[in-house]
């Protein structure tokens, strides 16, 4: 399958198993997963499409990020939801730190009131910084990766929940276990 169709398709898929389940006349259960079979009878009825489960697969295969799972005979979105109903993830200790990129103009409200969902159910963290500054170009060009002290969170009785190998989630993080702040911000 061709790149465009392949990104497409991952993009349709992120759609209906995180922000939109509804419109494809699917149900997710409380983990995000529904039942494959079903999912990809969905995606070709609303986009008119004559898809197999080998091309689900190859999306997945494709992709140089872990978005979904198929455990069996159901599959899930791993992250990034936005549905009113609370996904829940399996709560685990992570690595040490973490990261979080993101963009310079956020900044001063994050100092003030922690890392947030904003409009997803989890803040999404990074497990190494490179990838951080990925996601933080999604939103400026020159990001800013902030560390997240995980030891002092978990100790405050913040829970951090496995999304994937590289993303972890949580319900928030308050600004004091963040570091990494530019000078301009620490001095103002
Ligand atoms: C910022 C992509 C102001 C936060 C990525 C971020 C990720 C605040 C933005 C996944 C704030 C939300 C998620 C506060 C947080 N004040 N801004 N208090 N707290 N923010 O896209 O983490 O390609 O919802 O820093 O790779 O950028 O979709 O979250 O900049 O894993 O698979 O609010 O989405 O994955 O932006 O990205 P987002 P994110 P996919």
């Amino acid at each position: 399958m061709a790149d465009n169709k392949l990104k497409y398709l991952s993009k349709k898929m992120s759609y209906a198993l995180r922000h939109n389940p509804d419109k494809y006349g699917i149900k997710l259960n409380d983990y995000g997963y529904t039942d494959l079979s079903c999912f990809i009878d969905a995606l070709n009825r609303v986009h008119h499409l004559t898809l197999t489960r080998d091309d689900i697969t190859a999306v997945i295969a494709h992709s140089t990020k872990q978005r979904f799972e198929i455990k069996g005979d159901r599959i899930c979105a791993l992250y990034g939801h936005s549905l009113p109903g609370i996904i829940h993830h399996r709560v685990a200790t992570p690595p040490a730190i973490l990261y979080h990129g993101t963009a310079r103009r956020f900044l001063p409200s994050i100092r003030e009131l922690g890392l947030l969902p904003m409009q997803r159910q989890f803040v999404h963290l990074s497990t190494d910084i490179q990838t951080a500054q990925a996601v933080g170009r999604r939103h400026d060009s020159q990001p800013v990766v902030l560390e997240v002290d995980t030891h002092a969170a978990q100790a405050a009785g913040i829970q951090l929940y496995v999304g994937n190998d590289q993303v972890w989630l949580a319900d928030e993080i308050p600004a004091r276990f963040l570091y990494g702040w530019p000078e301009n911000l620490i001095n103002s």
